[in-house]
């Protein structure tokens, strides 16, 4: 847990008591700070006694949780009258970086690819030996990660959320991977989303980008010409075994430059990153069948990052859909070529089938298992059977773990399926 011992004796509120509030409060708490906490569920509110409704007038700091709006689509009444009391709602990052000034802060945010390339960092630091720790939007919440001593390394994932509610996002290497239309009810739409990602680049370090889609290529070109010092990041990234496809070479160059940008020498580095395994549900081979290879990409929950799933294989079944982001599959399209049959899914069932009428044959199935079953049925050896939903999997799972975990458990029931 980080130590705050700065903020003994404050007023602190703790908004949300999810992953990161608990994290904020049991540190805050530890410090010795008065905690006034709120959660609209009640029932995560009694581990804290007698919650009374917070007051943000009088509160010292006021620690907000990422998932809770405080703008868009409407602000929560709190943060309304947070507003009127001129206390701005923070995430626990800017907590976290107040409180580890000795140490170094990698953050790293994209519509695709940032856990992948945050778990590559980490994996790389820890074969280097360097004392670091790995948390943020990806695993642990960022007041529950160890205290560093000085000059270790927090390699932090973060989401658009949290850019937007960290004051001072101040990160000694930062990297953006790419931007797509994603969460944008939460930022009042598509400049709204592309301005919190790019603060990340507020501090005046190295800006690391790909450069693999308008909105970085533009971000990219105003850093420059505001005279920072822009490493713009392609397709030439080393291929790791792991991790197949042009997208992860992608990762894979961003990740080498981040080490760089640390002061690693190239050549560790590569040798650092060798051996990462990647991680579940992203391009994840789950079972080989009969010559049929399985793939979890049920992080897949939009049409950029289901197209690159389909672009690394040469004959797919390809099962798909849920609660989708957008009705269109327009970033697919380049890869219809690519698909034997689509297996429809969830609530997206229609309006991928029209997206794909007369492109690629498809089949509404429903369900998750009737999907892999007609797939498995289908599937030839040498092909691919894919999840990669290009929708989010909140229509008919908890989240996209439970989703993949089905998926996993589902190819290991089929004849022979062992994984
Ligand atoms: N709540 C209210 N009122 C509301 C809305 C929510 O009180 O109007 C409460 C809920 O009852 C709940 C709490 O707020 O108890 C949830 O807060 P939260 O949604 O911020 O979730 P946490 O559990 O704190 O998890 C957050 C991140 N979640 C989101 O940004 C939605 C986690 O990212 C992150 O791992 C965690 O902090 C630790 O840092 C998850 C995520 O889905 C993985 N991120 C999004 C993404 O990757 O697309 C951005
Ligand atoms: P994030 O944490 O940003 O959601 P992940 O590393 O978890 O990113 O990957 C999410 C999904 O996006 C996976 O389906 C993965 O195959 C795909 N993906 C990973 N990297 C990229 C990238 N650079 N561009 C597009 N899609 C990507």
């Amino acid at each position: 847990m980080i130590p705050l011992p700065a903020y003994r004796g404050a007023e602190v509120g703790v908004m949300g008591l999810g992953r990161s509030g608990r994290a904020a409060a049991a540190a805050l708490a530890a410090a010795g700070a008065t905690l006034h906490v709120w959660d609209d569920r009640e029932e995560l509110r009694r581990d804290f006694g007698d919650a009374q409704p917070l007051d943000p007038s009088g509160l010292d700091r006021l620690v907000w949780s990422p998932g809770i709006p405080h703008l868009h689509p409407r602000p929560h009444p709190l943060a309304v009258r947070a507003d009127a009391a001129r206390v701005r709602p923070e995430a626990d990052i800017s907590l976290l970086i107040d409180a580890m000034p000795d140490c170094r802060f990698v953050g790293i945010t994209g519509t695709n690819g940032k856990s992948t390339v945050t778990a590559l960092i980490g994996h790389a630091l820890d074969r280097l030996g360097l004392p670091h720790a790995v948390g943020g939007n990806l695993g642990p919440a960022a007041l529950g990660l160890p205290a560093l001593g000085p000059g270790g390394v927090y390699v932090l994932e973060l989401s658009s959320y949290q850019l937007a509610l960290t004051a001072r996002p101040a990160f000694d290497v930062a990297v953006l991977l790419n931007i797509a239309p994603d969460h944008l009810d939460r930022h009042g739409g598509m400049h709204g989303y592309a301005a919190d990602k790019a603060r990340i680049f507020r501090n005046r370090a190295t800006a690391i980008t790909g450069v693999s889609d308008p909105w970085c290529r533009r971000l990219a070109e105003r850093l420059r010409a505001e005279g920072r010092t822009v490493v713009a990041t392609g397709d030439d990234g080393p291929a790791l075994p792991a991790l197949p496809g042009l997208h992860n070479r992608r990762n894979a160059a961003a990740a080498l430059a981040a080490l760089g940008a640390l002061g690693i020498d190239r050549r560790d580095a590569l040798d650092a990153m060798d051996g990462f395994r990647g991680l579940p549900h992203r391009m994840e081979t789950v079972g080989e069948v009969a010559g049929v290879r399985y793939v979890n990409d049920s992080k897949a929950t939009n049409p950029e990052s289901a197209a690159f799933a389909l672009a690394s294989f040469e004959q797919v079944r390809w099962i798909a859909g849920g609660q989708a982001k957008t009705d269109n599959l327009d970033a697919v399209r380049p890869w219809f070529g690519r698909i034997a049959k689509a297996y429809l899914i969830g609530a997206s069932e229609a309006p991928f089938a029209a997206a794909l009428a007369g492109h690629a044959a498809c089949e509404c199935l429903g369900n998750l298992d009737a999907a892999l079953a007609a797939a498995h049925r289908d599937a030839r050896p040498g092909e691919v059977v894919l999840l990669a939903p290009a929708a989010a999997s909140f229509d008919q799972w908890d989240s996209f773990e439970a989703r993949g975990d089905a998926f996993r458990e589902g190819v290991r029931g089929l004849a022979g399926g062992a994984a």
